[in-house]
Protein backbone atom coordinates (compact mmCIF):
# COMPACT_ATOMS: atom_id res chain seq x y z
CA UNK A 1 0.00 0.00 0.00
CA UNK A 2 3.15 2.70 -0.25
CA UNK A 3 1.89 2.60 -4.08
CA UNK A 4 -1.20 4.44 -2.49
CA UNK A 5 0.58 6.85 -0.28
CA UNK A 6 0.50 9.85 -2.77
CA UNK A 7 -3.21 9.87 -1.99
CA UNK A 8 -2.48 11.17 1.25
CA UNK A 9 -2.94 14.94 0.84
CA UNK A 10 -0.48 17.93 0.96
CA UNK A 11 -2.43 20.72 3.38
CA UNK A 12 -5.39 19.49 4.16
CA UNK A 13 -5.86 18.18 8.30
CA UNK A 14 -5.27 14.25 8.66
CA UNK A 15 -4.38 12.09 11.38
CA UNK A 16 -1.14 10.04 10.52
CA UNK A 17 -2.89 6.74 10.48
CA UNK A 18 -6.34 5.19 10.96
CA UNK A 19 -10.24 6.63 10.79
CA UNK A 20 -11.23 10.36 11.35
CA UNK A 21 -14.87 11.84 11.03
CA UNK A 22 -16.45 15.28 12.52
CA UNK A 23 -14.76 18.09 13.24
CA UNK A 24 -15.62 18.72 17.47
CA UNK A 25 -15.18 21.63 19.26
CA UNK A 26 -13.32 23.77 17.58
CA UNK A 27 -12.33 26.92 19.06
CA UNK A 28 -9.58 29.43 19.47
CA UNK A 29 -7.51 29.92 22.73
CA UNK A 30 -4.23 31.60 23.59
CA UNK A 31 -2.94 32.11 20.05
CA UNK A 32 -3.89 28.80 19.28
CA UNK A 33 -6.29 27.21 16.61
CA UNK A 34 -7.67 23.86 18.19
CA UNK A 35 -9.07 21.31 16.58
CA UNK A 36 -10.93 18.53 17.79
CA UNK A 37 -11.88 15.07 15.74
CA UNK A 38 -13.56 12.18 15.75
CA UNK A 39 -10.87 9.32 15.82
CA UNK A 40 -10.69 5.75 15.64
CA UNK A 41 -7.08 4.90 17.39
CA UNK A 42 -6.79 1.20 16.27
CA UNK A 43 -8.35 1.07 12.88
CA UNK A 44 -9.45 2.61 9.67
CA UNK A 45 -12.98 2.43 9.69
CA UNK A 46 -15.27 4.07 12.12
CA UNK A 47 -15.49 2.64 15.81
CA UNK A 48 -13.79 3.09 19.34
CA UNK A 49 -15.02 6.84 18.87
CA UNK A 50 -11.71 9.22 20.55
CA UNK A 51 -10.94 12.69 20.85
CA UNK A 52 -7.91 13.35 18.38
CA UNK A 53 -6.38 17.15 19.10
CA UNK A 54 -4.47 19.24 16.88
CA UNK A 55 -2.98 22.61 17.45
CA UNK A 56 -2.23 25.22 14.60
CA UNK A 57 -1.15 28.83 15.14
CA UNK A 58 -2.25 29.77 11.22
CA UNK A 59 -5.22 26.74 10.77
CA UNK A 60 -2.85 25.35 8.33
CA UNK A 61 0.18 24.12 9.78
CA UNK A 62 -0.77 21.55 12.40
CA UNK A 63 0.54 19.85 15.53
CA UNK A 64 -0.55 16.62 16.16
CA UNK A 65 -1.35 16.66 20.48
CA UNK A 66 -2.38 13.58 22.85
CA UNK A 67 -5.88 12.53 22.14
CA UNK A 68 -7.72 14.95 24.79
CA UNK A 69 -10.70 12.09 25.63
CA UNK A 70 -10.88 8.21 25.07
CA UNK A 71 -14.05 6.07 25.84
CA UNK A 72 -13.17 5.52 29.48
CA UNK A 73 -16.92 5.80 31.45
CA UNK A 74 -19.90 4.38 31.44
CA UNK A 75 -21.50 6.93 30.16
CA UNK A 76 -19.20 7.47 26.93
CA UNK A 77 -17.84 3.34 26.93
CA UNK A 78 -19.20 3.18 23.12
CA UNK A 79 -17.76 6.33 21.92
CA UNK A 80 -16.80 9.93 23.21
CA UNK A 81 -19.06 11.46 20.20
CA UNK A 82 -19.22 14.95 18.75
CA UNK A 83 -19.79 17.91 20.45
CA UNK A 84 -19.11 21.77 20.75
CA UNK A 85 -17.44 24.72 22.59
CA UNK A 86 -18.46 27.63 24.25
CA UNK A 87 -16.73 29.90 26.25
CA UNK A 88 -17.60 31.92 28.81
CA UNK A 89 -16.99 35.28 29.15
CA UNK A 90 -14.90 34.93 31.88
CA UNK A 91 -12.60 32.45 29.77
CA UNK A 92 -13.62 29.22 31.05
CA UNK A 93 -14.42 26.87 28.08
CA UNK A 94 -17.51 24.27 28.83
CA UNK A 95 -17.01 21.38 25.95
CA UNK A 96 -20.37 19.35 25.52
CA UNK A 97 -20.27 15.96 24.38
CA UNK A 98 -22.57 13.12 23.15
CA UNK A 99 -21.66 10.26 25.00
CA UNK A 100 -22.73 6.28 24.04
CA UNK A 101 -23.67 5.29 27.19
CA UNK A 102 -22.65 1.31 28.04
CA UNK A 103 -26.75 0.43 27.30
CA UNK A 104 -26.13 2.33 23.70
CA UNK A 105 -27.78 5.14 25.48
CA UNK A 106 -27.06 8.75 23.66
CA UNK A 107 -26.14 11.44 26.62
CA UNK A 108 -25.07 14.69 27.04
CA UNK A 109 -21.46 14.99 28.99
CA UNK A 110 -19.34 18.03 29.85
CA UNK A 111 -15.87 18.69 29.91
CA UNK A 112 -13.46 21.23 30.34
CA UNK A 113 -9.99 22.04 30.27
CA UNK A 114 -8.06 21.25 33.44
CA UNK A 115 -5.64 24.43 33.29
CA UNK A 116 -6.88 27.36 31.28
CA UNK A 117 -3.45 28.65 31.54
CA UNK A 118 -2.11 25.81 28.89
CA UNK A 119 -2.82 27.42 25.76
CA UNK A 120 -2.37 23.55 24.46
CA UNK A 121 -5.11 22.56 26.22
CA UNK A 122 -3.55 19.30 27.40
CA UNK A 123 -5.91 18.03 29.83
CA UNK A 124 -9.40 17.52 29.79
CA UNK A 125 -10.80 16.47 32.74
CA UNK A 126 -14.67 14.75 32.59
CA UNK A 127 -17.13 16.35 34.75
CA UNK A 128 -18.13 14.44 37.93
CA UNK A 129 -21.74 14.64 37.59
CA UNK A 130 -21.85 13.38 33.97
CA UNK A 131 -24.24 12.83 32.28
CA UNK A 132 -25.58 16.44 32.21
CA UNK A 133 -28.67 15.75 29.96
CA UNK A 134 -30.30 12.18 29.11
CA UNK A 135 -32.72 11.53 26.44
CA UNK A 136 -36.25 13.58 27.31
CA UNK A 137 -39.27 11.88 27.12
CA UNK A 138 -40.25 11.14 23.51
CA UNK A 139 -37.07 11.40 21.68
CA UNK A 140 -35.32 8.27 21.01
CA UNK A 141 -32.20 6.95 22.86
CA UNK A 142 -30.25 6.57 19.80
CA UNK A 143 -32.07 9.91 18.55
CA UNK A 144 -30.16 12.43 20.77
CA UNK A 145 -26.64 14.17 20.14
CA UNK A 146 -24.14 16.49 18.89
CA UNK A 147 -24.93 19.76 21.55
CA UNK A 148 -24.15 23.33 19.58
CA UNK A 149 -22.04 26.26 21.14
CA UNK A 150 -24.23 27.67 23.65
CA UNK A 151 -25.53 31.37 23.19
CA UNK A 152 -26.72 33.58 25.52
CA UNK A 153 -30.56 33.63 26.89
CA UNK A 154 -32.69 36.35 27.63
CA UNK A 155 -32.32 35.93 30.94
CA UNK A 156 -29.06 37.15 32.82
CA UNK A 157 -26.65 34.28 33.13
CA UNK A 158 -29.11 32.11 30.98
CA UNK A 159 -27.36 30.01 28.10
CA UNK A 160 -29.31 28.38 25.45
CA UNK A 161 -28.23 25.55 23.18
CA UNK A 162 -30.06 23.45 21.00
CA UNK A 163 -29.51 19.34 19.89
CA UNK A 164 -30.54 17.51 17.39
CA UNK A 165 -32.97 14.51 17.42
CA UNK A 166 -35.95 13.18 15.34
CA UNK A 167 -39.50 12.80 15.99
CA UNK A 168 -41.22 10.23 13.59
CA UNK A 169 -39.53 11.39 10.14
CA UNK A 170 -39.51 14.81 11.37
CA UNK A 171 -36.18 16.32 12.17
CA UNK A 172 -36.12 18.75 15.32
CA UNK A 173 -33.61 21.13 16.97
CA UNK A 174 -34.87 21.24 20.94
CA UNK A 175 -33.43 23.71 22.70
CA UNK A 176 -32.38 23.69 26.84
CA UNK A 177 -31.36 26.09 29.24
CA UNK A 178 -28.67 26.15 31.41
CA UNK A 179 -26.64 28.58 33.65
CA UNK A 180 -23.82 26.28 34.54
CA UNK A 181 -23.20 24.04 32.11
CA UNK A 182 -24.35 20.69 34.78
CA UNK A 183 -28.37 21.34 34.69
CA UNK A 184 -30.62 21.99 32.20
CA UNK A 185 -34.38 22.28 31.57
CA UNK A 186 -35.47 21.68 27.92
CA UNK A 187 -37.66 24.45 26.66
CA UNK A 188 -41.37 24.10 25.34
CA UNK A 189 -41.61 23.35 21.84
CA UNK A 190 -38.65 23.02 19.52
CA UNK A 191 -36.32 25.95 17.22
CA UNK A 192 -37.26 24.71 14.65
CA UNK A 193 -39.18 20.95 12.90
CA UNK A 194 -39.04 20.49 9.14
CA UNK A 195 -41.35 17.08 8.01
CA UNK A 196 -39.24 14.50 6.16
CA UNK A 197 -35.47 15.43 6.62
CA UNK A 198 -35.26 12.49 9.58
CA UNK A 199 -32.53 12.89 12.09
CA UNK A 200 -30.94 15.93 12.28
CA UNK A 201 -27.12 14.99 13.94
CA UNK A 202 -24.07 18.16 14.06
CA UNK A 203 -26.93 20.88 13.95
CA UNK A 204 -25.14 24.10 13.70
CA UNK A 205 -27.13 27.81 14.77
CA UNK A 206 -25.28 30.78 14.54
CA UNK A 207 -25.93 34.52 13.71
CA UNK A 208 -25.07 36.47 10.45
CA UNK A 209 -24.39 40.24 9.48
CA UNK A 210 -26.21 41.29 6.70
CA UNK A 211 -24.02 44.75 6.39
CA UNK A 212 -20.93 44.26 7.71
CA UNK A 213 -18.55 41.57 6.33
CA UNK A 214 -16.96 40.34 9.73
CA UNK A 215 -18.42 37.32 11.33
CA UNK A 216 -20.11 37.31 14.71
CA UNK A 217 -19.47 35.52 17.75
CA UNK A 218 -22.40 32.94 18.74
CA UNK A 219 -24.46 35.02 21.10
CA UNK A 220 -24.44 38.05 19.16
CA UNK A 221 -28.29 39.69 18.08
CA UNK A 222 -29.99 42.66 17.03
CA UNK A 223 -30.56 45.09 13.83
CA UNK A 224 -28.82 43.70 10.89
CA UNK A 225 -28.13 40.17 11.73
CA UNK A 226 -30.02 36.90 10.75
CA UNK A 227 -29.55 33.25 11.71
CA UNK A 228 -28.53 30.13 9.93
CA UNK A 229 -29.36 27.11 10.75
CA UNK A 230 -27.53 23.91 9.75
CA UNK A 231 -28.37 20.11 9.96
CA UNK A 232 -26.30 17.62 8.87
CA UNK A 233 -29.29 14.91 7.53
CA UNK A 234 -28.55 10.82 8.66
CA UNK A 235 -30.95 9.86 6.08
CA UNK A 236 -28.46 11.24 3.20
CA UNK A 237 -25.05 12.27 5.14
CA UNK A 238 -25.79 15.83 3.36
CA UNK A 239 -25.24 19.30 5.24
CA UNK A 240 -28.33 21.12 4.58
CA UNK A 241 -28.38 24.75 5.86
CA UNK A 242 -31.44 27.93 5.34
CA UNK A 243 -31.09 31.35 6.33
CA UNK A 244 -33.83 33.29 8.45
CA UNK A 245 -34.66 35.09 11.60
CA UNK A 246 -34.40 34.15 15.39
CA UNK A 247 -36.96 35.08 17.67
CA UNK A 248 -35.04 34.48 21.17
CA UNK A 249 -38.11 35.18 23.68
CA UNK A 250 -40.09 33.22 21.69
CA UNK A 251 -37.77 30.08 21.04
CA UNK A 252 -37.86 29.67 17.27
CA UNK A 253 -35.94 30.25 14.23
CA UNK A 254 -38.55 31.01 11.21
CA UNK A 255 -36.76 30.62 7.75
CA UNK A 256 -36.71 33.42 5.02
CA UNK A 257 -37.81 31.45 2.41
CA UNK A 258 -39.68 28.02 3.44
CA UNK A 259 -39.37 26.38 0.24
CA UNK A 260 -35.69 26.35 1.14
CA UNK A 261 -36.06 25.45 4.52
CA UNK A 262 -33.41 23.71 6.39
CA UNK A 263 -32.72 20.39 5.11
CA UNK A 264 -35.37 20.82 1.52
CA UNK A 265 -33.04 23.60 0.13
CA UNK A 266 -29.25 24.26 0.03
CA UNK A 267 -26.44 22.55 0.78
CA UNK A 268 -23.02 23.57 2.34
CA UNK A 269 -21.94 21.52 -0.13
CA UNK A 270 -23.01 19.30 -3.09
CA UNK A 271 -19.52 17.04 -2.89
CA UNK A 272 -17.99 14.65 -0.24
CA UNK A 273 -19.20 16.83 2.76
CA UNK A 274 -20.38 16.40 6.00
CA UNK A 275 -21.27 17.32 10.00
CA UNK A 276 -19.32 20.68 9.70
CA UNK A 277 -19.22 23.20 12.46
CA UNK A 278 -18.14 26.49 12.82
CA UNK A 279 -16.72 28.59 15.09
CA UNK A 280 -16.01 32.35 15.91
CA UNK A 281 -12.27 33.57 15.56
CA UNK A 282 -11.98 36.37 17.90
CA UNK A 283 -8.33 36.64 16.29
CA UNK A 284 -10.03 37.78 12.67
CA UNK A 285 -13.62 38.55 13.63
CA UNK A 286 -14.48 35.83 11.66
CA UNK A 287 -17.03 32.89 11.44
CA UNK A 288 -15.02 29.89 10.36
CA UNK A 289 -16.17 26.39 8.97
CA UNK A 290 -14.90 22.85 9.34
CA UNK A 291 -16.34 20.00 7.56
CA UNK A 292 -15.52 16.29 6.84
CA UNK A 293 -14.52 15.09 3.58
CA UNK A 294 -15.33 11.21 4.01
CA UNK A 295 -14.17 8.61 1.34
CA UNK A 296 -15.88 7.34 -1.66
CA UNK A 297 -14.11 4.25 -2.03
CA UNK A 298 -14.59 0.41 0.22
CA UNK A 299 -13.71 0.23 3.46
CA UNK A 300 -11.68 -2.59 2.17
CA UNK A 301 -9.65 -0.28 0.15
CA UNK A 302 -9.23 1.96 3.38
CA UNK A 303 -8.37 -1.07 5.75
CA UNK A 304 -5.22 -1.74 2.85
CA UNK A 305 -4.44 2.15 3.01
CA UNK A 306 -4.73 2.76 6.51
CA UNK A 307 -6.21 5.26 7.10
CA UNK A 308 -9.82 7.35 5.66
CA UNK A 309 -10.87 10.99 5.96
CA UNK A 310 -9.52 14.57 5.69
CA UNK A 311 -11.05 17.81 6.68
CA UNK A 312 -12.07 20.73 4.24
CA UNK A 313 -9.66 23.97 4.67
CA UNK A 314 -11.57 25.94 6.59
CA UNK A 315 -13.70 28.30 5.19
CA UNK A 316 -15.06 31.59 6.70
CA UNK A 317 -18.78 31.76 5.84
CA UNK A 318 -20.76 35.43 5.36
CA UNK A 319 -24.34 36.23 4.21
CA UNK A 320 -24.27 37.02 0.51
CA UNK A 321 -26.05 40.02 0.99
CA UNK A 322 -26.09 40.12 -3.40
CA UNK A 323 -28.42 37.54 -3.33
CA UNK A 324 -30.18 37.80 0.11
CA UNK A 325 -30.78 33.79 -0.24
CA UNK A 326 -26.99 31.92 0.39
CA UNK A 327 -23.60 31.59 2.05
CA UNK A 328 -20.60 32.74 0.56
CA UNK A 329 -17.89 30.36 1.87
CA UNK A 330 -14.28 30.69 0.76
CA UNK A 331 -11.16 29.31 1.98
CA UNK A 332 -9.63 31.19 4.83
CA UNK A 333 -6.72 33.63 3.60
CA UNK A 334 -3.98 31.79 5.30
CA UNK A 335 -3.93 28.77 2.71
CA UNK A 336 -2.47 31.71 0.57
CA UNK A 337 0.87 31.04 2.38
CA UNK A 338 1.06 28.32 0.60
CA UNK A 339 1.27 29.86 -2.74
CA UNK A 340 4.80 29.49 -4.43
CA UNK A 341 5.79 32.62 -6.02
CA UNK A 342 3.90 34.48 -8.72
CA UNK A 343 1.01 32.73 -10.65
CA UNK A 344 0.67 31.73 -13.89
CA UNK A 345 -1.67 34.28 -15.56
CA UNK A 346 -3.45 33.16 -19.08
CA UNK A 347 -5.81 34.48 -21.07
CA UNK A 348 -7.49 31.74 -23.45
CA UNK A 349 -10.04 31.80 -26.31
CA UNK A 350 -11.87 28.83 -26.37
CA UNK A 351 -14.14 28.02 -29.20
CA UNK A 352 -16.72 25.40 -29.41
CA UNK A 353 -15.07 21.91 -28.31
CA UNK A 354 -11.92 23.20 -27.62
CA UNK A 355 -9.38 22.17 -24.49
CA UNK A 356 -6.23 23.24 -24.06
CA UNK A 357 -3.22 22.11 -21.29
CA UNK A 358 -2.43 24.73 -18.69
CA UNK A 359 0.11 23.18 -16.92
CA UNK A 360 2.30 19.72 -18.01
CA UNK A 361 3.19 18.71 -14.88
CA UNK A 362 2.97 18.81 -11.19
CA UNK A 363 -0.36 19.66 -11.22
CA UNK A 364 -1.30 17.95 -8.06
CA UNK A 365 -0.98 21.01 -5.28
CA UNK A 366 -2.85 23.92 -7.09
CA UNK A 367 -4.82 26.61 -6.40
CA UNK A 368 -6.50 27.82 -9.30
CA UNK A 369 -8.83 31.17 -9.85
CA UNK A 370 -10.87 31.20 -13.08
CA UNK A 371 -13.52 32.89 -14.75
CA UNK A 372 -15.26 32.87 -17.71
CA UNK A 373 -17.32 35.14 -20.09
CA UNK A 374 -19.26 33.56 -22.43
CA UNK A 375 -19.71 35.20 -26.00
CA UNK A 376 -22.95 37.62 -25.19
CA UNK A 377 -24.78 36.71 -28.58
CA UNK A 378 -24.51 33.15 -28.06
CA UNK A 379 -25.86 33.96 -24.18
CA UNK A 380 -29.01 35.81 -25.30
CA UNK A 381 -29.79 33.62 -28.85
CA UNK A 382 -29.85 30.32 -27.72
CA UNK A 383 -30.88 30.30 -24.41
CA UNK A 384 -34.38 30.69 -26.10
CA UNK A 385 -33.66 27.00 -27.93
CA UNK A 386 -31.45 25.15 -24.83
CA UNK A 387 -33.29 22.57 -22.39
CA UNK A 388 -34.89 22.91 -19.48
CA UNK A 389 -34.27 20.80 -16.41
CA UNK A 390 -30.76 20.18 -16.59
CA UNK A 391 -29.37 19.30 -13.07
CA UNK A 392 -25.03 18.18 -12.69
CA UNK A 393 -25.91 14.48 -11.25
CA UNK A 394 -28.48 13.10 -14.00
CA UNK A 395 -26.42 14.92 -16.76
CA UNK A 396 -23.94 12.05 -17.71
CA UNK A 397 -20.60 14.36 -16.75
CA UNK A 398 -19.15 17.07 -18.98
CA UNK A 399 -19.17 14.61 -22.31
CA UNK A 400 -22.39 15.75 -22.76
CA UNK A 401 -22.92 18.78 -24.57
CA UNK A 402 -25.22 21.28 -24.86
CA UNK A 403 -25.35 24.88 -26.56
CA UNK A 404 -24.02 26.95 -23.81
CA UNK A 405 -22.17 23.87 -21.77
CA UNK A 406 -20.11 22.54 -20.09
CA UNK A 407 -17.42 24.78 -19.70
CA UNK A 408 -14.92 25.38 -17.07
CA UNK A 409 -11.23 23.25 -16.27
CA UNK A 410 -9.94 19.79 -15.81
CA UNK A 411 -7.84 19.06 -12.87
CA UNK A 412 -6.08 15.65 -11.67
CA UNK A 413 -6.08 14.78 -15.38
CA UNK A 414 -2.79 12.43 -16.90
CA UNK A 415 -1.82 13.19 -20.16
CA UNK A 416 -4.00 11.22 -22.55
CA UNK A 417 -6.73 12.33 -20.51
CA UNK A 418 -8.01 8.81 -19.59
CA UNK A 419 -8.51 10.06 -16.03
CA UNK A 420 -9.78 13.45 -15.52
CA UNK A 421 -11.83 15.15 -12.56
CA UNK A 422 -14.31 18.42 -14.80
CA UNK A 423 -15.09 21.12 -12.64
CA UNK A 424 -17.51 23.20 -15.23
CA UNK A 425 -20.36 25.34 -15.83
CA UNK A 426 -23.58 24.37 -17.55
CA UNK A 427 -25.76 27.06 -18.90
CA UNK A 428 -29.36 25.99 -19.58
CA UNK A 429 -33.08 27.38 -19.87
CA UNK A 430 -34.34 28.15 -15.93
CA UNK A 431 -37.90 26.84 -15.35
CA UNK A 432 -38.73 30.73 -15.37
CA UNK A 433 -37.40 30.92 -19.29
CA UNK A 434 -33.99 32.91 -17.98
CA UNK A 435 -30.49 31.57 -18.39
CA UNK A 436 -29.86 29.23 -14.97
CA UNK A 437 -26.28 28.35 -14.37
CA UNK A 438 -25.39 24.92 -13.23
CA UNK A 439 -21.58 24.44 -11.24
CA UNK A 440 -20.84 20.83 -11.79
CA UNK A 441 -17.69 18.47 -11.05
CA UNK A 442 -17.45 15.54 -12.87
CA UNK A 443 -16.26 12.29 -11.29
CA UNK A 444 -17.18 9.74 -13.93
CA UNK A 445 -13.68 9.71 -15.66
CA UNK A 446 -11.52 10.57 -12.39
CA UNK A 447 -10.48 7.08 -11.50
CA UNK A 448 -8.95 3.92 -13.43
CA UNK A 449 -9.66 2.43 -10.03
CA UNK A 450 -12.29 0.16 -9.32
CA UNK A 451 -15.33 0.33 -6.79
CA UNK A 452 -14.39 4.23 -6.31
CA UNK A 453 -17.36 6.94 -6.29
CA UNK A 454 -18.13 8.33 -9.72
CA UNK A 455 -20.67 10.41 -9.54
CA UNK A 456 -21.49 13.73 -10.89
CA UNK A 457 -21.77 16.05 -8.38
CA UNK A 458 -23.65 20.18 -8.47
CA UNK A 459 -26.50 22.48 -8.29
CA UNK A 460 -27.41 25.45 -9.45
CA UNK A 461 -26.10 28.92 -8.42
CA UNK A 462 -26.96 32.33 -8.93
CA UNK A 463 -25.30 34.04 -11.48
CA UNK A 464 -26.14 38.21 -10.93
CA UNK A 465 -25.87 40.61 -13.85
CA UNK A 466 -22.81 41.75 -14.53
CA UNK A 467 -20.84 38.88 -12.99
CA UNK A 468 -18.64 36.37 -14.89
CA UNK A 469 -18.61 33.33 -14.23
CA UNK A 470 -16.13 32.52 -11.90
CA UNK A 471 -14.62 29.79 -9.93
CA UNK A 472 -11.80 29.17 -7.20
CA UNK A 473 -10.48 25.40 -6.92
CA UNK A 474 -8.32 24.31 -4.12
CA UNK A 475 -6.36 20.56 -5.68
CA UNK A 476 -4.87 18.71 -3.46
CA UNK A 477 -4.42 15.41 -4.65
CA UNK A 478 -7.25 13.62 -4.50
CA UNK A 479 -9.47 16.28 -3.17
CA UNK A 480 -10.95 18.70 -5.16
CA UNK A 481 -12.57 22.10 -3.01
CA UNK A 482 -14.42 23.94 -5.83
CA UNK A 483 -16.48 27.21 -5.23
CA UNK A 484 -18.26 29.00 -7.49
CA UNK A 485 -18.99 32.57 -7.97
CA UNK A 486 -17.28 33.81 -4.91
CA UNK A 487 -18.78 30.82 -2.70
CA UNK A 488 -22.57 30.72 -3.23
CA UNK A 489 -21.96 27.05 -4.28
CA UNK A 490 -19.01 24.74 -3.29
CA UNK A 491 -18.56 21.17 -4.45
CA UNK A 492 -15.69 18.89 -2.41
CA UNK A 493 -14.57 16.31 -4.97
CA UNK A 494 -12.94 13.21 -3.46
CA UNK A 495 -11.04 11.05 -6.06
CA UNK A 496 -8.80 8.41 -6.69
CA UNK A 497 -6.40 8.62 -9.21
CA UNK A 498 -4.13 6.09 -10.03
CA UNK A 499 -2.00 7.43 -12.96
CA UNK A 500 -3.01 11.01 -12.61
CA UNK A 501 -0.71 11.14 -9.73
CA UNK A 502 1.99 14.08 -8.72
CA UNK A 503 4.19 15.05 -11.25
CA UNK A 504 2.08 13.39 -13.86
CA UNK A 505 -0.78 15.14 -13.01
CA UNK A 506 -1.81 18.31 -15.58
CA UNK A 507 -4.27 21.03 -15.52
CA UNK A 508 -6.48 21.66 -18.67
CA UNK A 509 -8.98 23.94 -19.80
CA UNK A 510 -11.98 23.22 -21.33
CA UNK A 511 -15.03 24.55 -23.61
CA UNK A 512 -17.63 21.81 -24.77
CA UNK A 513 -20.94 23.61 -25.38
CA UNK A 514 -21.70 23.24 -28.63
CA UNK A 515 -22.89 26.80 -29.42
CA UNK A 516 -20.96 29.30 -27.97
CA UNK A 517 -16.88 30.79 -27.75
CA UNK A 518 -15.50 31.01 -23.90
CA UNK A 519 -13.24 33.52 -23.25
CA UNK A 520 -11.36 31.59 -20.06
CA UNK A 521 -8.76 34.31 -17.62
CA UNK A 522 -6.84 32.09 -15.49
CA UNK A 523 -4.48 32.63 -12.79
CA UNK A 524 -2.67 29.09 -11.26
CA UNK A 525 -0.17 28.56 -8.32
CA UNK A 526 1.58 25.83 -7.03
CA UNK A 527 0.79 24.99 -3.52
CA UNK A 528 3.54 24.27 -1.07
CA UNK A 529 3.19 21.46 1.39
CA UNK A 530 1.27 22.36 4.72
CA UNK A 531 3.37 21.44 7.79
CA UNK A 532 1.70 18.79 10.19
CA UNK A 533 3.82 17.25 12.80
CA UNK A 534 3.50 15.20 15.84
CA UNK A 535 3.84 16.96 19.69
CA UNK A 536 6.55 17.33 21.27
CA UNK A 537 8.45 19.49 19.08
CA UNK A 538 12.05 20.81 20.44
CA UNK A 539 10.65 24.73 19.62
CA UNK A 540 8.08 25.36 21.44
N1 LIG B 1 -20.78 11.27 14.04
C1 LIG B 1 -20.72 11.18 15.47
C2 LIG B 1 -22.09 11.49 15.96
C3 LIG B 1 -22.66 12.28 14.85
C4 LIG B 1 -22.13 11.60 13.64
C5 LIG B 1 -20.24 9.80 15.86
C6 LIG B 1 -22.15 12.44 12.40
O1 LIG B 1 -22.06 12.22 17.17
O2 LIG B 1 -24.06 12.33 14.90
O3 LIG B 1 -18.95 9.55 15.35
O4 LIG B 1 -21.21 12.03 11.46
Amino acid sequence: NAMLSWQRTAYHFQPQKNWMNDPNGPLYHKGWYHLFYQYNPDSAIWGNITWGHAVSKDLIHWLYLPFAMVPDQWYDINGVWTGSATILPDGQIMMLYTGDTDDYVQVQNLAYPANLSDPLLLDWVKFKGNPVLVPPPGIGVKDFRDPTTAWTGPQNGQWLLTIGSKIGKTGVALVYETSNFTSFKLLDGVLHAVPGTGMWECVDFYPVSTKKTNGLDTSYNGPGVKHVLKASLDDNKQDHYAIGTYDLGKNKWTPDNPELDCGIGLRLDYGKYYASKTFYDPKKERRVLWGWIGETDSESADLQKGWASVQSIPRTVLYDKKTGTHLLQWPVEEIESLRVGDPTVKQVDLQSGSIELLRADSAAELDIEASFEVDKVALQGIIEADHVGFSCSTSGGAASRGILGPFGVIVIADQTLSELTPVYFYISKGADGHAETHFCADQTRSSEAPGVGKQVYGSSVPVLDGEKHSMRLLVDHSIVESFAQGGRTVITSRIYPTKAVNGAARLFVFNNATGASVTASVKIWSLESANIQSFPLQDL
